[in-house]
C-alpha cells in the first residue's frame, strides 16, 4: 500500500485518497483502482503498472494512447455521444507528464474509471456479445480516417503469425531452456502441422489484396467495458496496441476468446468449442457497424481469421511455456500449457466447423 500510495501522489487526482486495490484480470498490465472522495462524493481512477517487458519504448506507447484517445473524443463528439465516457480519459502526472517513472525504471499511467461500468471476463448471451462487436466495428470506422502514419508500431509483427512461428516458436522449441518439449510434444506437433496456415494474411497483405487499417489488435471482450445498468457497451479500452494492422485481427481475437464455450484456461477441454450463434452475433454486430468499409477479400477471409487468431495465441502462451513464462502472466506453473491445449481445442472445433461458420458470414446482410 505504501508503494502505491507515493505512485499515487504523483498524479493531478482531485480529493482524498479512501481506498487502493488491485483490479481486473489483464495478462499483461497490473492494475490499481484508487477511490478518492471529494465533497462527500466519490472519484475512483485506475493506475496502471506498464510492462516495460512487453512494452518496449513507453513514450512511444503513451504518445500513441493519448492522439488516439483525443481523436476519439472528436469523432464521438461529432456523433452525438459522450466522450467523458465514451473513450479514456488520461490524468497526467503533477508534473504535466504522461505517465510516472519511478527510480528502479517502473512506469505508471492513470486515467478515470469509468463510473458504474464494469467488464466481462466471459459472455452470458449472444445480444451482449454482439453488442461488443458493435464497439469494436464502431472503434474502427471512427479511427478509419486517423493519421495512421504518425502511430508509433508499438510492437513490430503483432499479428503477423509467419513471424511468431519462424522468430519465437520454432526458436523457443529448438532451444527448449525449460526442458519442458517433453512435456507439450502434442502440442508442438500441432502448430508444425498447421504452419501453412501462418503466412496467408499476410501473403494477402504483401499483393494488395487486404489493407492495413488503424485497428486495435486486442479485442477481448474485457477490453470493452459495459454500463452496470444498461449493459450496454459504453467504452473500448487496452489501446496499446492500436497500431496499423487488419480489421481481420480485430474480428478473429474477438471470436476466440468471446465465441469460447468456456474460458480461454479452461483446464477440461471437452467443454471447449465454438459457439456459432454467439460467432454469428458477434459478426452481426462488428459488420452493421465497420462492414460497408470492408473488401470482399476481407468478408471471405473472416472465418478464417477466427481460427488464424486463435491459433495465434495458442502458439504464442505455448511459447511463453517454453520460455519459462516470461512474457503472460500466470497463476501455476502450468497455466500457459493449459491455455495452449484449450485455444488448441478451439481451433480444432473450428476447423471442423468452418463451412457452417463460412456459411454465416455469407447470409449477414452488409
Ligand atoms: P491489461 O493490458 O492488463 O489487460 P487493461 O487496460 O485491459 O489491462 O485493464 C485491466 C482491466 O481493468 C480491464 O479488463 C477492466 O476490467 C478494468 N479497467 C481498465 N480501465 C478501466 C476504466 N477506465 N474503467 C473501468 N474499468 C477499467
Ligand atoms: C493479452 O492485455 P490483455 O490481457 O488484454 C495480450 C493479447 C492476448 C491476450 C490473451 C499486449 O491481452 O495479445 O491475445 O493476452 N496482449 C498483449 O488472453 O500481448
Ligand atoms: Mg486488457
Amino acid at each position: 500500500m505504501e508503494d502505491i500510495k507515493h505512485i499515487l501522489e504523483q498524479f493531478n487526482f482531485s480529493g482524498e485518497l479512501a481506498d487502493v486495490s488491485l483490479f481486473g484480470s489483464g495478462h499483461i498490465n497490473t492494475t490499481h483502482i484508487a477511490t478518492y472522495y471529494k465533497n462527500g462524493s466519490k472519484r475512483h481512477y485506475i493506475v496502471q503498472k506498464i510492462n516495460s517487458g512487453v512494452f518496449k519504448d513507453i513514450d512511444a506507447l503513451m504518445d500513441n494512447v493519448f492522439a488516439v484517445t483525443s481523436f476519439l473524443r472528436g469523432k464521438i463528439k461529432e456523433n452525438g455521444g459522450d466522450p467523458e465516457r465514451e473513450t479514456l480519459h488520461f490524468i497526467k502526472t503533477r508534473e504535466g507528464s504522461k505517465y510516472y517513472a519511478c527510480e528502479n525504471g517502473d512506469c505508471y499511467r492513470a486515467y478515470k474509471f469509468v463510473d458504474n461500468s464494469k467488464s466481462y471476463d466471459s459472455v452470458e448471451s449472444p445480444e451482449l456479445f454482439e453488442k461488443s462487436g458493435i464497439a469494436f466495428g464502431r472503434f474502427q470506422k471512427y479511427l478509419s480516417d486517423f493519421p495512421a502514419v504518425t502511430l508509433n508500431e508499438i510492437i513490430p509483427d503483432f499479428h503477423n503469425t509467419a513471424a511468431r512461428f519462424e522468430n519465437e516458436f520454432l526458436p523457443a522449441v529448438s532451444k527448449d531452456i525449460c526442458d519442458r518439449v517433453k512435456t507439450c510434444q502434442n502440442e508442438v506437433d500441432f502448430v508444425i502441422e498447421r504452419k501453412s496456415d501462418c503466412p496467408r494474411l499476410v501473403n494477402l497483405i504483401d499483393n494488395g489484396s487486404l489493407p492495413l487499417r488503424v485497428t486495435h489488435n486486442d479485442t477481448k471482450l474485457n477490453n470493452v467495458i459495459f454500463d452496470c445498468d444498461t449493459d450496454e457497451a459504453i467504452c473500448v479500452i487496452d489501446l496499446d496496441t492500436v497500431m496499423p494492422g487488419l480489421a481481420l485481427y480485430d474480428f478473429g481475437d474477438s471470436i476466440r476468446f468471446g465465441a469460447n464455450t468456456c474460458a480461454e484456461d479452461e483446464k477440461d477441454t471437452s467443454k471447449v468449442s465454438v459457439d456459432l450463434d454467439y460467432f454469428k452475433a458477434y459478426a452481426r454486430g462488428f459488420l452493421s457497424e465497420a462492414g460497408k468499409s470492408l473488401n470482399q477479400c476481407e468478408i471471405d477471409n473472416l472465418a478464417f481469421s477466427a481460427k488464424l487468431m486463435t491459433f495465434e495465441c495458442g502458439m504464442r502462451f505455448l511459447t511463453d511455456y517454453l520460455n519459462g513464462d516470461t512474457y503472460f502472466k500466470t497463476a501455476y506453473p502450468e497455466h500457459n500449457l493449459v491455455r495452449a491445449k484449450n485455444q488448441f481445442a478451439l481451433v480444432k472445433d473450428m476447423e471442423d466447423k468452418m463451412d457452417e461458420m463460412e456459411e454465416i458470414i455469407k447470409n449477414i446482410k452488409i
